[in-house]
């Protein structure tokens, strides 16, 4: 029997690893969030800029079937502007990263679920962004009607105990991080 179940062994330890979805099977007791929320901004140099969207909703996101969108509004101040459509899906415990086409640190490009030159992949630091879902705001970095610099020359890393959209932001659910940091755009 222990000459069986050896290779058995080694066999189920392989697929484990190829699958981290078997090594991790849902919980019943896990909570789903209600909505696909932003994990990630990246403010950087010249054009390096990038957004990150989380989905933890425990269902694939259709970005375009539910005209999820983002806007900025431009140094804080006017009406929210540029809308960008999103499209393509998210399944659950995946992200989605949409990068100004632009930018010329490569890791920005090569985890680009959508590419958009310019606005509103242009923000600098006092730009307010927002996720929308059918014209109505969900999540936002950075506040509406303020010209604050809230993040110039940063990446913020939205907290992980932090699993819900907010339409207000909050400075302290976002870990700060050095100019041009990119190592944890597509991962979360
Ligand atoms: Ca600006
Ligand atoms: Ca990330």
């Amino acid at each position: 029997m222990k000459k069986l179940l050896l290779p058995f062994l080694v066999l189920l330890f392989a697929c484990s690893e190829e699958d981290p979805a078997l090594e991790f099977p849902l919980k019943a007791e896990e909570k789903f969030s209600s909505e696909i929320f932003f994990s990630e901004y990246i403010e950087g140099t010249s054009f390096n800029k990038a957004l990150e969207i989380v989905n933890l909703t425990g269902i694939t996101i259709d970005l375009e079937a539910e005209a999820y969108s983002l806007k900025k509004q431009q140094n804080g101040s006017g009406e929210w502007m540029s809308e960008l459509m999103l499209t393509g899906e998210i399944v659950h415990n995946d992200i989605f990263v949409i990068s100004n086409e632009s930018a010329t640190i490569p890791e920005i490009i090569e985890q680009a679920d959508q590419l958009k030159t310019g606005s509103p992949l242009d923000f600098n630091g006092n730009d307010p962004i927002g996720l929308f879902k059918d014209g109505e705001l969900i999540d936002i970095i950075g506040t509406f009607n303020d010209s604050e610099e809230f993040a110039k020359d940063q990446t913020l890393r939205r907290k992980k105990a932090i699993t819900e959209p907010s339409k207000t932001y909050n400075s302290q659910d976002w870990e700060v991080l050095k100019q041009d940091t990119v190592n944890d755009l597509g991962k979360y």
